[in-house]
């Protein structure tokens, strides 16, 4: 099969330091075992791996302020990540940044957005989890900087993490869309709606109306009026069932066949700027499945069909 070939740069970033729960950061690791770059070489793209990210072991670290721990490290692991996104669109190649707790995303998307902005483009955010990750130190329940990028990114803070490149808000909430959201926590339901967030697909939302239409309205969303989307697929977004490595598992989550069509139809729509893949466990996964499964999806994303 043919699919558009892309020039695809892998970015590690081994990060742990947002979550409480310690084996995300062996995550960039455990999806090129399972093959990633001969895999999405296999659809005829050209793959090469850039690494990883610079990332200090927590251990070295003080973790600061217990609102938010961490924050300065991974606002400087974020910066750099944001530094290789940059660059590597600059190159004309399409990033693939594996993650790694979802903190890095603010590093991501910066580096995205600031490519765009110098060419005086907004992008859109496809945020694709259980989670809503749009809480602030103050409204965090858990100080785990992995639950406030989204909220970084859309300028309510935290600073540190939401100003890389000097300036906030990244992203647009109109062209913001969550996807699969189950776990919402009651101050992040305040801050979608003071952020402005354009569209929340619940999992309701995908149980009534079926993945397909879902997904193709919130990639309308995400893509009106902009240069195109990063998608940031967290893999809790999948049930625990199919996805038993990650930090935060939360049962009732998307299927694995919802999963691949989301997946097929972002590749159909040709509008992606930009993929990660985060929150992958290994310390907690089955004989390395649910990085199998996120090299699998991100072959779908890359245009992977069946015929
Ligand atoms: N909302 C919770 C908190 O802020 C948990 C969210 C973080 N979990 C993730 N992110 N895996 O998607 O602590
Ligand atoms: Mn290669
Ligand atoms: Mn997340
Ligand atoms: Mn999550």
């Amino acid at each position: 099969q043919s699919v558009p070939t892309r020039q695809i740069r892998v970015i590690g970033v081994p990060l742990d330091m947002g979550a409480s729960r310690r084996g995300v950061d062996m995550g960039p690791s455990a999806m090129r075992v399972a093959g990633l770059e001969a895999r999405l070489e296999a659809l005829g793209h050209r793959v090469t791996d850039g690494g990883n990210i610079k990332v200090e072991v927590p251990e070295t670290q003080a973790h600061g302020a217990e609102n938010a721990r961490y924050l300065k490290q991974i606002a400087e692991i974020c910066t750099r990540t944001a530094d290789a996104v940059l660059k590597t669109l600059e190159e004309g190649m399409t990033p693939l940044v594996l993650g790694g707790d979802h903190s890095i995303a603010a590093g991501s998307i910066s580096g995205v957005s600031e490519f765009y902005r110098r060419r005086n483009q907004n992008i859109g955010v496809v945020w694709i989890d259980a989670h809503s990750d749009i809480n602030t130190p103050e409204t965090s329940p858990s100080g785990n900087v992995h639950g406030m990028p989204l909220a970084a990114l859309l300028g309510l803070g935290p600073d540190l993490l939401g100003n890389i490149y000097g300036y906030a808000p990244k992203i647009l909430p109109e062209n913001t869309v969550l996807i699969g959201v189950r776990d919402i926590d009651a101050a992040e339901r305040a801050n979608i709606k003071r952020a402005g967030v354009g569209e929340v697909y619940t999992m309701r939302d995908i149980d009534e109306r079926g993945m397909r239409t879902v997904i193709e309205e919130a990639l309308r969303a995400a893509g009106r009026g902009t240069a195109g989307y990063h998608v940031s697929l967290d893999m809790d977004w999948i049930d625990p069932e199919d996805a038993p490595g990650v930090g935060t598992p939360v049962r009732g989550g998307a299927t694995y066949r919802e999963a691949h069509l989301a997946m097929e139809i972002i590749a159909d729509h040709g509008r992606l700027l930009s993929f990660e893949m985060v929150e992958v466990n290994p310390v907690i996964d089955e004989h390395n499945r649910t990085a199998d499964l996120a090299v699998e999806l991100a072959c779908s994303a890359f245009g992977k069909k069946i015929l």
